[in-house]
Parts: C-alpha cells; sequence; structure tokens
C-alpha cells in the first residue's frame, strides 16, 4: 500500500491488515482468547513477564529490594511469550485486562493483591517496602514526576520511534522524523535535568530511575532498536554518564537476565525461582545439561 494514496473508509474493519513484526498478536479488541490458569510458586510475590524494558524495571526493583535485605520481596518470575500469545490467556487477563506484561499477584494480602502497569507496581513495592521513593514530602512528588514521565513518554519511544523505525514492514519518512523529533527531545530534556544530578531526584537512587533506565539507558546503551547511530546518543552526555552508572548495578544487571529470551544464553535466566537459579538456572547451564 503507497501510503500517500490511501484514503481511510468511513468504518475501519478489522480485516488482518499487516502489523509488521507484530501480525500474529495485534487485535482490536480485549479479552482472553484461550483459557490457561497461571502458575504459582512458593514466594509471596508472583511475577508474570518477559525481559522487555518494561518488565525489566520490575526485576531491577525486586533484586533492589532484596539487596536491601527485604526478604518479603522473594518472588517467582514466570515467563510470558507475548509473541506466541500467552498474554491472552484467561488467568492473565484476569491479572492484567490490559493483556500486556508486566503483571504481578501479591499472595502476602488476603485477598491476593492483582497489580498490573509497572508504574504502579514499582508504587506498590516502593510504598510496601517503605524504599527507594523519597519520604521527605519535598522530595516524594519530583520523584512521581519522572515516575509519571516515563510512563507517558516512552509510548513516543517505543510504540512510536521503535515502531517506526524497527519494526513497520516499510520506513515511512512522515512517522519517522516525528517519533525522532519527540525522542530526541525526550532525551535533551533527561541530558539538561542530569547535568547536575547523579539520580533522576537527586542524589538518591529511586523509582523513576528504575523506571526510566531500562528504555533510555537501553537506548544508549544496548542497541535498542539498532538506533544509536541514528539518534547520535553520543552527544547526550549526561544521559550517558547517569546510563553507564547505573548499568554497573549487580542488582540491574541481575534484574535485566530475568525472563530474558534474547542475548547471550549466560544472560538469560527465562525463570527465576529463588536467588541461587542466578549461578545454576541461566540458559547456557541448561542447554548444556541437555
Ligand atoms: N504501560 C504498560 C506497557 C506494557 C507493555 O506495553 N507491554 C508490552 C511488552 S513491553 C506487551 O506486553 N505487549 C504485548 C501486546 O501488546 O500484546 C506498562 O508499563 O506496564
Amino acid at each position: 500500500m503507497n501510503e500517500s494514496s490511501y484514503t481511510p473508509p468511513k468504518v475501519w474493519k478489522w480485516e488482518g491488515q499487516e502489523g509488521g513484526a507484530f501480525t500474529s498478536t495485534n487485535r482490536p479488541i480485549a479479552g482472553s482468547t484461550h483459557e490457561k490458569e497461571l502458575p504459582v510458586g512458593k514466594h509471596p510475590l508472583q511475577l508474570y513477564s518477559l525481559g522487555t524494558p518494561n518488565g525489566v524495571k520490575v526485576t531491577i526493583m525486586l533484586e533492589e529490594l532484596l539487596a536491601l535485605g527485604h526478604t518479603g520481596a522473594e518472588y517467582d518470575a514466570w515467563l510470558i511469550k507475548i509473541g506466541d500469545g500467552d498474554q491472552f490467556g484467561s488467568g492473565f487477563v484476569d491479572v492484567n485486562p490490559n493483556s500486556k506484561i508486566p503483571a504481578m499477584m501479591d499472595h502476602s494480602t488476603t485477598p491476593p493483591t492483582r497489580i498490573f502497569e509497572s508504574g504502579a507496581m514499582l508504587m506498590y513495592l516502593a510504598a510496601k517496602f517503605q524504599a527507594l521513593m523519597p519520604t521527605d514530602p519535598a522530595n516524594r512528588p519530583e520523584c512521581l514526576s519522572w515516575l509519571f514521565w516515563q510512563m507517558g513518554s516512552t509510548p513516543y519511544l517505543g510504540g512510536g520511534f521503535g515502531h517506526f523505525y524497527h519494526y513497520a514492514p516499510h520506513p515511512i519518512e512522515y512517522a519517522i522524523d516525528r517519533f525522532t523529533m519527540e525522542v530526541k527531545r525526550q532525551l535533551d530534556v533527561l541530558d539538561r535535568h542530569l547535568a547536575d544530578k547523579r539520580y533522576m531526584c537527586g542524589d538518591e537512587y529511586t523509582i523513576a530511575d528504575i523506571a526510566i533506565w531500562p528504555w533510555y539507558g537501553g537506548l544508549l546503551l544496548f542497541q535498542q532498536y539498532d538506533a544509536a547511530e541514528f539518534l547520535d546518543v553520543e552527544t547526550y552526555t549526561h544521559v550517558m554518564r547517569w546510563a553507564k552508572e547505573i548499568g554497573e548495578r549487580d542488582t540491574v544487571k541481575r534484574g535485566r537476565m530475568v525472563n530474558r529470551l534474547r542475548g547471550e544464553l549466560h544472560e538469560q535466566l527465562r525463570e527465576r525461582h529463588d536467588a541461587s537459579d542466578f549461578d545454576t538456572k541461566t540458559q547456557d547451564k541448561i542447554e548444556a545439561a541437555g
């Protein structure tokens, strides 16, 4: 289809339109497509996720909480393969009616609590463990402002720029220009903000960093969308400094491994049920054991 010759019909109908890399999973309707119970492991927190930036926010948070000594943050992380449509199973939809990873159940409450939307999970966990969120009423709004900045801004990065630059079946100059403009503006917002701050909310590492890093750190450090050169990411020197510092944290390195299906096998811990799994159950070891 030549986009310049396309006239939208009066009423759009779903006729199996090309959705690029997501053709097999994209649907214009909500709800489940099949019956499937979710597994429940031994820990209070049950995470149903995948190692994408939205999933990694939560696994980093949980690893940070455990490193701070909050044993109640022990968790089982179950793999949800969104390419296979696992997010449309009935059990998953019961936890997240929006059918997107990550989704979480807290079985330490009666009745168990469901939480969906990664930002809500970070806030829930920060409140539950009284950690990684400023308690000072002067700093708390700043932390929440940046957390919500991430939740509101990143769809332009992922669904806009990433989709049209990396995933779309053919390049559309108008769409790439529009979203590149916005992503570069967002990087400049971060760069100016971080020019005189170690972390997003000053000297304290908080859920604002945990929310923003997997997306914007990933863009700068890990060739997300193969776009580092195109976006000239090296010019955002303050974001780069912040991204590198956070990327060095052991908790962040562990969080990035959980529910991961791509990259080096020794960095993929497809399911996590115990802290020792990082040493014994990475994909290289599982495959070597046959
Ligand atoms: N705002 C949501 C976004 C979640 C989201 O977009 N998840 C994607 C993966 S990163 C997903 O599950 N996509 C599957 C689908 O759209 O069917 C959050 O932060 O939790």
